[in-house]
């Protein structure tokens, strides 16, 4: 479908078919997989036009291939950016980008909670690049304006917060975050575009993992960046091409575009199934407490209403008995399953302060609100009441 038919169609008409004409070349209904490092140029002169930039046309697939493009036209189109990059993995996302837009003297201002290879790679990584990582409670904006100053080059989030469920308000924080001359990323992994578009809301760049939801099927690693068509030439030609060399494989992309064309669907079910065992989970009695953006519990259900299409299918919660409870309740879970990881068919179950927030020291963590009883379960699309039957059997273990 042309771009500009496909502007005025639905979420999951776009997702089906943005960016591929089946009528064009030979009439093959699914976007064709090209597999290929390198493209012939019909003469020196071409090749040299294609290198400079004169002449459209692919070069090499570090800089890109037709099977990422399409990837790439698709994830700006849903995002409702202007352009996009693909890569490796949603590390290479977030390291393409950062490395390109930030230097030596800047300050980046993040929220408290983030994934542990991102607080691994901003506090372990960019700090000794002479970049300044500043950790803000961004739950609350003001915490934002009274921080902000003219070193402050980009502000970075995630909502909900890996893996604590914690949200920011994107419109107010980039807006903030633009009255300072600072550029605001988002980290759109939970949500995807499907639930959440911070490019509407304000913000400049939105991160993916595409590993998840995008993805969906458990069965690949690629990464996404969204945002200006122009800052992107410098991600590719730069962050990506020249810094990290995080390019995505285009058998890859091919996947990932194939798990886009259910997203939606996936996503309502992924929803159904973790608002069901929130629901059981929030009025146990072992149960201390349950960050659910869809229970009336949670203290931020108004953003959550306001910034999310649904509640998304991750949760988090934490039992009286603590850590040791955490630990006989994940043993004893028969269905789903013990790995980190999320958005996947198959529910996942993972203990954060020993899986993926361990990068963090347990003084980190405790500073960072990431409990170390903390239980993550990423809902899947299984039948809810098997779900429910596991968790429940669990928890009379735990
Ligand atoms: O490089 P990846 O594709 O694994 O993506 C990194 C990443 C970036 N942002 C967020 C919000 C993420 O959750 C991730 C990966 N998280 C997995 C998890 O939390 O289970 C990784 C397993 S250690």
């Amino acid at each position: 479908m042309s771009d500009e038919k496909s502007a005025r169609k639905g979420f999951s008409t776009r997702a089906i078919h943005h960016g591929h004409d089946p009528y064009a070349g030979h009439g093959a209904l699914n976007p064709p997989l090209y597999l290929s490092s390198t493209y012939a140029f019909p003469t020196v002169e071409d090749g040299a036009a294609r290198f400079a930039g004169e002449q459209a046309g692919f070069v090499y697939s570090r800089v890109g291939n037709p099977t990422t493009q399409l990837l790439e036209q698709r994830i700006a189109d849903l995002e409702g950016g202007e352009a996009a990059v693909v890569t490796a993995s949603g590390q290479g996302a977030t390291t393409s980008l950062l490395w390109t837009l930030l230097a030596p003297g800047d300050e980046v201002i993040a929220d408290k909670t983030l994934y542990g290879c991102t607080f691994g790679y901003l506090n372990h990584g960019l700090a000794k690049f002479g970049v300044t990582i500043t950790h803000l409670d961004l739950t609350e904006p003001r915490n934002l304006e009274a921080a902000i100053g003219p070193r402050t080059k980009l502000v970075f989030f995630e909502s909900p917060a890996n893996p604590n469920m914690r949200l920011v308000d994107i419109a107010a924080i980039s807006a903030i975050a633009r009255r300072h001359g600072a550029v605001t990323v988002v980290d759109n992994t939970y949500c995807t575009p499907y639930l959440q578009r911070p490019i509407e809301l304000g913000a400049d760049y939105v991160l993916h993992s595409a590993t998840k939801y995008l993805g969906g099927h458990g069965d690949l690693l690629a990464g996404a960046i969204v945002g200006p068509r122009e800052s992107l030439l410098q991600v590719r030609f730069y962050g990506l091409k020249d810094m990290t060399g995080a390019v995505l494989s285009s058998q890859d992309a091919f996947l990932v575009l194939r798990g886009m064309k259910t997203l939606a669907l996936r996503m309502h079910r992924h929803s159904e199934n973790a608002n069901g065992i929130a629901g059981l989970l929030a009025g146990h009695p072992k149960v201390d407490v349950c960050h659910y953006p869809g229970l009336e519990s949670f203290p931020q259900r108004e953003l959550a209403q306001r910034q999310m299409k649904l509640p998304g299918g991750m949760l988090a919660f934490e039992l009286k008995g603590g850590i040791d409870a955490g630990r006989r309740f994940m043993n004893a879970l028969r269905l789903i399953t013990r790995a980190v990881s999320l958005g996947d068919a198959e529910s996942l179950a993972q203990h954060p302060a020993s899986m993926t927030h361990s990068f963090y020291t347990p003084e980190e963590r405790k500073e960072h609100l990431i409990g170390e009883g903390l239980v993550r379960i990423s809902a899947g699309l299984e039948d809810l009441d098997d779900l429910l039957e596991d968790v429940a059997q669990a928890l009379d273990a735990a």
